[in-house]
């Protein structure tokens, strides 16, 4: 089906589907059933200890054969311990988020490791790939938690002129529909990631997946433009705030300050009100929990769907 797909070739995977690596979210147990059913399941290492990360690792191996892959949170204080762990398990590949990867890019070849960054505009994917990038995730504002500028709809097809690697489209996609629309504009690959907060081998708090099932088409604001650190969520009590906080001018490290924190309380704490509930434009897509493995086999069947109805167009 995807025999001849580069992704799938690279990856050694049977679909080129990736599932995000949620920072506080996405552990051991769901790459592992996102691998199993024929994807690329991601470990989230942001905002985790090494320790933490080392135990995830060694849980996806014992439950599957398949390849993984383990997130980077480029911008976080323990990058250089979690790199390690990462080289010595020798995951076989690593994404990298909220930064440029290029330093620690020969420390991955050397041990192997496919390197796939997350890029938010043309000029990085081109400086990556230069650097030696197996392929890279183009990521528009469609997608939950710290976000660029662009829309996956414009930056994809701009990244997939730019670069010669396979593209993998993120931001905006939860089905059949939105995995054809990436290939239409020339990725070879999705990355998803709000969808499988509601997966049954998720182990973010109930209360989370309830905000993302109930969340209907506007449900996400983006806080921290003011500040140039942009941030999709669902909206609560503590969006508001902080959207007043912002736009009535309180200072930077003030608003840092407020933030901190905010992303755990939700994720493991069910915090809905006053944590930050991170997601994407597509929650309002999403009403089902279901096993993360028939989330992929139903993503690939519709989209085989669409691609038989397209022959008929
Ligand atoms: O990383 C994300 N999304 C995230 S990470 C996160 S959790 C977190 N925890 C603690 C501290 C901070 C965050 C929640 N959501 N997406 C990948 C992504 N990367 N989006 C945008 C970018 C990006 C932005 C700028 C990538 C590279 C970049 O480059 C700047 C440069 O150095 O040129």
């Amino acid at each position: 089906m995807f025999e001849n797909n580069r992704l799938c070739r690279l990856l050694n995977i049977k679909y080129p589907l990736f599932q995000g690596g949620m920072a506080w979210i996405a552990g051991g147990r769901l790459a592992a059933a996102v691998s199993n059913a024929g994807g690329l399941g991601i470990i989230g290492a942001g905002g985790a200890e090494a320790s933490w990360l080392e135990e995830q690792i060694k849980l996806v191996k014992e439950k599957t054969d398949r390849p993984f892959g383990v997130n980077l949170m480029l911008a976080l204080p323990n990058i250089e311990e979690l790199i390690d762990v990462v080289v010595r398990e020798k995951v076989p590949a690593v994404t990298t988020g909220a930064g440029n990867p290029g330093i620690y890019m020969e420390k991955f070849k050397e041990a192997g490791i496919k390197v796939i960054p997350v890029v938010a505009s043309v000029a990085l994917a081109k400086r990556l790939v230069r650097l030696g990038a197996d392929a890279v995730i183009a990521e528009g504002m469609e997608s939950g938690g710290h976000i660029g500028e662009m829309s996956t709809m414009c930056l994809v097809p701009m990244i997939c002129d730019a670069v010669d690697v396979p593209v993998i489209a993120a931001g905006g996609v939860a089905d059949g529909r939105g995995f054809m629309a990436a290939f239409a504009l020339g990725a070879e690959g999705v990355q998803i990631g709000t969808r499988f907060i509601c997966s049954e081998e998720c182990e973010v708090h109930p209360a989370y997946q309830e905000k993302v099932l109930k969340a209907r088409d506007r449900a996400t604001v983006i806080c921290g433009t003011v500040t140039n650190h942009p941030v999709r969520a669902i909206h609560n009590k503590f969006t508001r705030h902080y959207l007043q906080c912002e736009f009535s001018g309180m200072k930077k490290e003030e608003l840092e300050e407020l933030g901190r924190g905010k992303y755990p309380a939700a994720a493991l704490n069910g915090d809905v009100e006053y944590g930050t509930i991170l997601a994407g434009e597509i929650a309002g897509l999403i009403n089902e929990i279901k096993p993360a493995g028939k989330i992929v086999e139903d993503i690939i069947n519709h989209a085989l769907r669409i691609k038989a109805m397209w022959g008929e167009l």
